[in-house]
């Protein structure tokens, strides 16, 4: 069986601290050996290629220091501000500047110069999401003639919005001299394959198989799933059943809703807040039945959209508490904290609704995470984006329009009003697709399609 080389921006093998995907490649890399590499997420004053290895829990990792300017470049700049607000539709908050495409150029090429070496010639190369788009192109012209297979974990923005980008054709180009592009969902896949069929004279047949320029490429889509049973086993540990307690004893016989995310724009956190509002001015007899608990650990700060969005949730959320809350009940209890992922399952279980509204989002783990913890005699109701990926798999949630502050309103009136019998029956439906489709299912099928040849 070919070794797995795992190829990321950040590299976190390991135990079950770092989410079900860490997990999951980890397990793959023990399984049929291989190493992952990626960026330390240290600064070296001068890059010298040098590869730091360790070995964590039966995991070969290799790791490369980066120099100030790559990281200002490459990582806060085309990566965080070009490439993932414009993937999320939000291209009033991307900056499109020549140095960041430069430094991520450059960044790519000392990835593909590091880690050529450490690839044997029947190694399964695996390159990871939109940190390194020319990743695969610069390890071809380096003479690798390995299967090489490229995943996105995030969306793929529709042609129109990609064509704001100066360097998208090349980016696309780039991808490919991969042998298997992956995405969550076919909605992602079609605008791929629409950018490349109008933009490009690309052809796409019933398998998905892209051809340009006599270039055969194969598109899957493949939602990534959590580790069910690992989220399982949180959900019953001590600690989840302590954090139960500890969250229901705090609610004071309240109704708690719950929302977990990284601190980020494209995850609808203002609108989240603002269609409570409205839940709260509409229905006054259920005021003071209900708190909402949003957790969200701050992520990239050192990105300014990121420090803008933080401020004006503490904003929110404070007018919002100054305007509704009395002696003894505040509606928002916002923490700008993360938890062990035990005591998220606790949380998650003693919450009768779960909200989970991105404006877009590539899949949405939390969505799945939120079911995986329920009480299969008395389990919440989720109420999930119709603009993440994972509402094409979760048509049993309660499907919204995060801009729609009417909509988040109306859909929290319906679950907290919806009969112990209908939240079984949805859940059940919801919770065979998560344990069916979870992330080994994933991983075995994404590297599966990524052995078989295509012919070139
Ligand atoms: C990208 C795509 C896609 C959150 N707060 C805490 C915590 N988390 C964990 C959650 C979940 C993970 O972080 C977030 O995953 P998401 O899928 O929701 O979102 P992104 O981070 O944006 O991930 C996304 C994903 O890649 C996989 O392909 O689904 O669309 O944007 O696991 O539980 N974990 C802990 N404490 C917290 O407070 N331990």
């Amino acid at each position: 069986m070919s070794r797995l080389i795992v190829i990321s921006n950040r590299v976190s093998a390991g135990g079950g601290a770092q989410g079900g995907l860490a997990v999951a490649l980890s397990a793959a890399l023990r399984e049929h050996g291989g190493i992952w590499f990626g960026w330390s997420g240290n600064e070296t004053s001068e890059f010298t290629g040098h590869i730091n290895f360790e070995r964590i829990d039966g995991v070969t990792t290799a790791t490369i220091d980066l120099e100030e300017q790559d990281i200002e470049e490459y990582y806060n700049g085309y990566a965080n501000r070009t490439l993932w607000p414009l993937f999320h539709y939000r291209i009033d908050l991307a900056e499109y500047e020549r140095s960041f495409a430069g430094g991520y150029q450059r960044a790519n090429e000392r990835f593909a110069d590091t880690v050529l070496p450490l690839i044997e010639p029947h190694d399964l190369v695996w390159v990871q999401d939109y940190h390194m788009f020319p990743l695969g192109k610069e390890l071809r012209s380096r003479g690798l003639a390995n299967r090489i297979g490229f995943f996105l974990h995030i969306p793929w923005p529709p042609r129109r919005l990609l064509a704001t980008l100066p360097e998208a054709r090349q980016l696309v180009e780039g991808l490919l001299a991969y042998d298997l592009i992956g995405f969550h969902t076919e909605e992602w896949l079609q605008s791929f394959g629409d950018y490349v069929r109008e933009e490009m004279g690309g052809t796409i047949d019933a398998q998905n198989m892209l051809t340009v320029d006599g270039r055969t490429v194969r598109l899957l889509a493949c939602p990534v799933g959590i580790d069910a049973k690992e989220f399982a086993a949180h959900a019953a540990s001590e600690k989840a059943h302590e954090t139960y307690a500890r969250v229901r004893e705090s609610a004071v016989g309240r109704t708690l809703i719950v929302g977990v995310d990284r601190l980020d724009y494209s995850k609808g956190l203002e609108e989240r807040f603002l269609g409570y509002e409205r839940f709260l001015t509409e229905n006054p007899a259920e005021r003071k039945e209900v708190v909402l608990l949003q957790i969200a650990p701050p992520s990239r700060g050192s990105v300014d959209s990121y420090q803008r969005i933080r401020s004006t949730l503490e904003g929110l959320a404070g007018r919002i508490n100054g305007a509704h809350a009395g002696l003894d009940w505040v509606p928002i209890r916002y923490v700008n904290q993360g938890y062990p992922r035990d005591m998220l399952a606790g949380v998650y279980r003693a919450s009768k609704v779960g909200l989970v509204t991105p404006l877009r989002d590539g899949m949405n783990l939390v969505a799945k995470e939120y079911v995986a913890a329920q009480d299969p005699e008395d389990p919440g109701v989720l109420i999930l984006s119709r603009f993440a990926g994972a509402a094409e798999q979760m048509g049993e949630a309660l499907l919204v329009n995060p801009h729609s502050a009417e909509e988040i309103s109306d859909a929290l009136s319906t679950a907290l009003a919806m009969s112990r019998e209908e939240r079984i029956r949805r859940w059940r439906k919801l919770m065979q697709n998560v344990v069916e489709h979870d992330v080994m299912w994933w991983l075995k099928r994404f590297t599966d399609a990524l052995r078989e040849k295509v012919s070139n």
